[in-house]
């Protein structure tokens, strides 16, 4: 790709600025800067001091060994993960403190303190250990969001086995391919698990992935739904009947720093999915002291991150950022429309959640459904409001602080990726005024610049996104594939820098702006066009609940824009309609951003982690065999619009 220039871009400012109140800024965890000058001072020595959070059953050697593109954080120290999510914390006498609200889709209901995660992981470790799983086996986990799925990456971590979740709504094939590369020896999984209303068949999923997984020896399913579920005998164990005869404690393995806690594989947009491994040490450190920082927990808050354990907001901020804070946290089986459209609102007020976070993806859909839902419920108790996982369109920004935080709640819109492991850039809520629409500014200890195509940092403008210093919870590579390890994240600058994949621009007071996947950039008459800014426009328009934008090859212009539009329930589907849209994206961004055809659509293809796959949309509008469709939400989507596409 071309050096990126968004001229284009800077007609589309956005200047609104936005201070938490003095309330929160006065109760807040950060202050003041002195984090940030503390780092500047000694990056690596800043890191030592927020390592120290953690319980280490021995101090390391050496903080930091940079080979680049490897290093190793706290290297020779060691650590054990469930011990800092658990142990300490009952030590610390909070073992009667509530650890997990938890409410299945179907309203079922359970919560846990410290001491009873602490019973149940110490037994499933013994029962894993029986199994014959040892320090750095692979376990794999297909689970649906029950608090099990959190006691058995807990319970890996504890005897040093690597885990590897497999998101629930995966296929068959999605699954098998995971647990053929990481040679997974055991696998704990479901008899099922409700989504909408339905039962997903985990157990039978699984069942068809293990046709064909030599290295899986022994299958743990825990009982969520009736239990009838063919079980192999030799193979299957039921979790229950495990757990009856297991002692009770279980002393957790003494991991070095730099052992493997997990390994995670990204759907990606394209190509074999990658393994991303984890260590113990940095990791951990990371997403300890961000959830102080940028949630700004306290001890009587009840935190939740809606996000599933199948992806690393899961990991990093349900399971091991808040339980390495001895946090209270809900978590939620199903689906937020189930029964009826309120059902995150009515979570909030009944546990009355303090720190909500969730998807652009998610919040999207809330505007589409309309604000009555959130008003039937008191969220009175929100103090602090998150996003992640997609550039957070300034309108549904200003939706969220009005309608859910009323005001009265900074909104962090947190960048991060699988690879970085935990968040990277973003406002602090008690200490960085907001801009909707970007994501603020790299934490302490974080070195972000924007790179052009050489190399060069550019102070202000559009460019690459590169984190140009090693950071404790970076990925440690990729699992088996040195190589494509060191040419994904390394090979765009000859070994130099990290190469993130994200168009970013910053303006001159220092903030980072998505502008979505490289990948994904359009290139318009010579002009780079951000897929965020067009898609950000378009949801401007009040009539628009969601849009999906991509560059389809054209003889004149070399790409021309196509825009897939979600309208909200109520407007018209019409050509009035697209061309009203196709002006407002003129006026507010210039007449080169104006999309040449809009498709009206009632669904566009998403991840399973609410990520819009652009490239299916590519492979669509420009008419080509669709490819790997397994990490799809809902692959019905993809026919659906081939038609629709075809037909206008
Ligand atoms: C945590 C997570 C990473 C990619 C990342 C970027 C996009 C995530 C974002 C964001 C703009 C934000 N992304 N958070 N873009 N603003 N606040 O999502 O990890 O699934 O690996 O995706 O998601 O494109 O590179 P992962």
């Amino acid at each position: 790709m071309d050096e990126f220039k968004f001229e284009v871009d800077d007609l589309y400012h956005e200047t609104r600025i936005i201070h938490p109140s003095a309330l929160f800024q006065n109760l807040s965890n950060i202050k003041d800067d002195s984090l940030y000058q503390k780092a500047k001072a000694d990056r690596v020595a800043f890191w030592e001091e927020c390592a120290g959070k953690l319980d280490w059953f021995k101090p390391w050697d050496k903080a930091l060994v940079w080979q680049k593109p490897y290093a190793q954080w706290f290297a020779g120290g060691k650590l054990n993960a469930s011990y800092n999510c658990l142990d300490r914390h009952i030590k610390a006498n909070l073992g009667n403190k509530t650890a997990l609200f938890w409410e299945g889709e179907n309203g079922d209901e359970k919560s846990f303190t410290y001491a009873d995660c602490y019973l149940e992981v110490n037994k499933l470790a013994n029962c894993l250990k029986s199994l014959g799983v040892a320090k750095g086996d692979r376990v794999a986990i297909y689970m649906p969001m029950i608090p099990e799925a959190v006691f058995a990456m807990l319970a890996c971590a504890r005897i040093g086995a690597i885990h590897t979740v497999v998101f629930g709504g995966f296929s068959a094939e999605a699954l098998q391919e995971r647990i053929n590369d990481a040679q997974a020896k055991l696998l704990i999984t479901a008899d099922g698990g409700w989504r909408r209303g339905k039962l997903v068949p985990l157990k039978t999923i699984a069942d068809a992935a293990l046709a064909n997984t030599p290295s899986i020896h022994d299958v743990i399913v825990v009982q969520r739904a009736d239990g009838r579920v063919a079980m192999k005998s030799g193979r299957d164990h039921w979790y229950h009947d495990c757990l009856r005869h297991a002692k009770p404690y279980c002393a957790p393995e003494e991991m070095d720093s730099e052992d493997i806690l997990y390994i995670l594989y990204t759907s990606g947009t394209t190509g074999k999915p990658k393994g991303i491994v984890h260590s113990t040490g940095g990791y951990l450190t990371g997403v300890n002291v961000t959830t102080h920082w940028v949630f700004d927990l306290k001890a009587n808050d009840v935190f939740w991150c809606t996000a599933d354990v199948g992806w690393v907001t899961g990991h990093s901020y349900t399971v091991y950022g808040p339980m390495s804070n001895a946090a209270t946290q809900v978590i939620y089986e199903g689906a937020p429309d189930f029964p009826e459209r309120d059902r995150f609102w009515r979570i909030i007020e009944k546990y009355k959640v303090s720190i909500f976070y969730t998807a652009p993806t998610a919040i999207r859909a809330f505007m589409k459904w309309g604000e009555q839902w959130p008003k039937k419920c008191n969220l009175g108790s929100l103090r602090l409001l998150g996003s992640v996982g997609e550039p957070i369109n300034p309108e549904a920004w200003v939706w969220y602080h009005e309608n859910i935080g009323n005001y009265r709640c900074p909104v962090v819109d947190t960048w991060w990726q699988t690879e970085t492991g935990a968040i990277m850039i973003t406002t602090l809520p008690g200490l960085t005024p907001m801009k909707p629409g970007s994501a603020g500014k790299p934490l302490p200890g974080i070195d972000a610049e924007i790179l052009n195509e050489e190399g060069q940092a550019i102070p202000v403008g559009g460019g690459f996104l590169s984190l140009t210093s090693p950071w404790p919870s970076m990925l440690r590579g990729i699992w088996g594939d040195p190589k494509r390890y060191e040419q994904t994240y390394w090979g765009r600058w000859s070994g130099k820098y990290y190469f993130a994949g994200d168009g970013t621009k910053r303006d001159k007071d220092g903030y980072f702006w998505f502008l979505g996947r490289v990948d994904d950039i359009m290139l318009v008459a010579g002009h780079n066009i951000s897929t965020a800014e067009v898609e950000s426009a378009l949801v401007d328009n009040q009539m628009v609940a969601e849009a999906a934008v991509v560059g389809v090859k054209d003889e004149v212009k070399g790409q021309a824009i196509v825009a897939f539009v979600i309208l909200k329930e109520g407007n018209p589907i019409n050509a009035q309609s697209e061309e009203i849209l196709k002006e407002h994206v003129s006026q507010k961004i210039g007449a080169i951003a104006r999309p040449s055809r809009i498709i009206f659509t009632a669904d566009v293809p998403k991840t399973r982690s609410g990520k819009i796959m652009r490239r299916l949309l590519r492979d669509i509008a420009e008419g080509r065999v669709l490819g790997d469709i397994t990490t799809l939400a809902d692959p019905n989507v993809v026919a659906a619009l081939k038609e629709k596409y075809q037909e206008a």
